[in-house]
């Protein structure tokens, strides 16, 4: 049974520097899904390390941790039915090079070490990331403001 899910997405530096971020948002919008937190921030020691946890000690660890440090990023919490898989379907495969075209990585990417985007690879991942980038209240449920705004407005005289 697919469920309503939050997931942790980032457009990497790459992305961000090569003016992708409209476009990027814009294909999670289309699909559907809520962005309901975004910011742009320049990822700490701390954050970097926490994020790649499960790469400490492989080969491309370095340029990994060089990598999602070398400029801002924009980070975003995405909600949507099957969020965590269907986000990391729209990103397309690691290699930018074997993921089918349409997908983001293999439309804006060419090379796995620049691959413009992070999803989470599970339900359980995306709250330990969403947890290192946001605190709960920067995190909204807009669809609220316009419901109440509206009712307020169909109900006034
Ligand atoms: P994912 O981002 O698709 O979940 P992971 O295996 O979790 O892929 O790897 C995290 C990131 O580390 C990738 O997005 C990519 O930037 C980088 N990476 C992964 N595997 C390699 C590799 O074999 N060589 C170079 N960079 C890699
Ligand atoms: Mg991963």
């Amino acid at each position: 049974m697919r469920a309503e899910e939050r997931t942790f997405v980032a457009i990497k530096p790459d992305g961000v520097q090569r003016g992708l971020i409209g476009d990027i948002v814009k294909r999670f919008e289309t699909k559907g899904y809520k962005v309901t937190a975004l910011k742009m921030l320049q990822v700490t020691d701390a954050q970097a390390k926490a994020h790649y946890a499960e790469h400490e000690g492989k080969p491309f660890y370095p340029r990994l941790i060089r990598y999602i440090q070398s400029g801002p990023i924009v980070a975003m919490v995405v909600e949507g039915y099957n969020a965590v898989a269907g986000v990391r379907h729209l990103m397309g495969s690691t290699d930018p090079d074997k993921a089918e075209v349409g997908t983001i990585r293999a439309d804006y990417a060419q090379v796995m070490e620049y691959n413009v985007v992070h999803g989470s690879d599970s339900v359980e991942s995306a709250e330990r990331e969403i947890a290192i980038y946001f605190n709960e209240n920067e995190i909204f449920d807009e669809r609220k403001c316009m419901s109440e705004l509206v009712t307020e407005y169909l109900d006034a005289d």
